[in-house]
């Protein structure tokens, strides 16, 4: 176990730290302190070639722009909440509206833009950091002053764990996520065309025109949103059923889980033999096949492009402060909002079922 830090540069005078711990296996992770960013994990593949499966950016310059989330943190909530307003406790709020009118992950400087606190670990079986923020009351409109702290935990299991913790001194919508891209072909040798996708769940939500949901919890049977015998990505986002053309020819949406810690998402790269397992205590995953990933930016190396990378973004419902049969996003002053996300790298043998 290792973990090694090192001082990238200065934002508004506080340094930016990078964070590479490694576990025992050559697994790799750098993370920094700016939005959370994971900027790199490496694993091996089948062939024992360790390569990075995640998209970053080659400069820490672009993590200041208005990016695609790129392995960030998302809050204080994920998703889209419509017309960038709630209400709570008799009170209306108005958030900061950053895409037509509504608000999206978090409003213009939601968590993946903020400077967190960093303190690296490094245990005998466990290696990783904890970063701590606290949004101040008001924060894009949101109430409350929140504490939030996030851990990375990378194990010789070949586990990284992810779990967040809240707590807040006013009633607020907390919904906290990682927008990671993975592509598993290994320093993106391919697009995710041919990755593999399996994800234990019978519905998923319904998106309107400004890829809000409507509120609909559709049956996945005979759509391919029925991803729990595995579908490559290429037979979804290829499809024509209307959910998929309407977001852009792919997937941009909201599974509900059936279960938990149960290998409930597994994504393969046969090519590679890469696989990556998800298991979350969340009540469902946003799909998103980096359908609008814009080639004006360029991420390992290279111009992006559609389909370069793939977030499963485990979280609570988007907009549920909108849809009273939505699991709750509320935060009650002075409870505690905890998540965990576990990511598990393996590989998958040439012919193993
Ligand atoms: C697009 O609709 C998608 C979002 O789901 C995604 O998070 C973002 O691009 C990066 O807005």
């Amino acid at each position: 176990m290792k973990i090694v830090q090192e001082q990238w540069t200065e934002v508004d005078g506080r340094p930016i730290i990078a964070y590479t711990f490694t576990n025992d296996n050559g697994i790799e992770v750098t993370c920094i302190n700016y939005g959370c960013i994971i900027t790199k994990i490496v694993t091996p593949d089948r062939h024992g070639n360790y390569e990075n499966i995640v998209l970053a950016f080659d400069d820490f310059s672009s993590y200041l722009t208005n990016h695609p989330y790129l392995g960030a943190v998302i809050g204080r909530v994920a998703g889209r909440i419509k017309n960038a307003s709630f209400e709570l406790n008799g009170k209306t709020y108005t958030l900061y509206k950053n895409e037509n009118g509504n608000h999206l992950h978090g409003g213009k400087k939601g968590f993946h833009h903020a400077i967190w606190q960093g303190a690296g670990f490094s245990r005998k079986d466990e290696v990783g950091v904890q970063f701590s923020y606290t949004s101040p009351d008001g924060e894009e409109g949101y109430p409350g002053n929140v504490d939030v702290h996030v851990t990375y935990t990378l194990n010789n299991q070949n586990e990284l764990t992810i779990s967040y913790r809240a707590t807040s001194d006013k009633d607020t919508p907390i919904t906290l996520t990682n927008h990671t891209y993975f592509n598993l072909s290994g320093n993106v040798k391919s697009d995710i065309l041919q990755h593999q996708l399996k994800i234990k769940s019978d519905r998923f939500l319904e998106l309107d025109h400004e890829f809000l949901p409507t509120g609909a919890l559709l049956d996945v049977t005979g759509t391919p949103f029925d991803l729990r015998e595995g579908k490559t990505i290429k037979e979804g986002v290829e499809a024509t059923h209307p959910q998929i053309v309407s977001v852009g020819q792919g997937y941009d949406h909201p599974f509900l889980l059936n279960t938990h810690h149960d290998e409930e998402i597994v994504l393969l790269d046969p090519e590679s033999g890469r696989t990556l397992i998800v298991e979350t205590d969340e009540p469902g995953v946003v799909v998103y096949t980096g359908n609008q990933l814009p080639s004006e930016i360029k991420v390992n190396g290279a111009p992006a492009r559609k389909y370069l990378g793939i977030c499963l973004e485990t979280q609570a419902l988007p907009d549920a402060v909108h849809h009273s049969h939505f699991p709750s996003c509320i935060l009650r002053a002075g409870e505690m909002y905890s998540s965990v996300t576990k990511y598990t790298f393996r590989v998958h043998e040439e012919g193993e079922r």
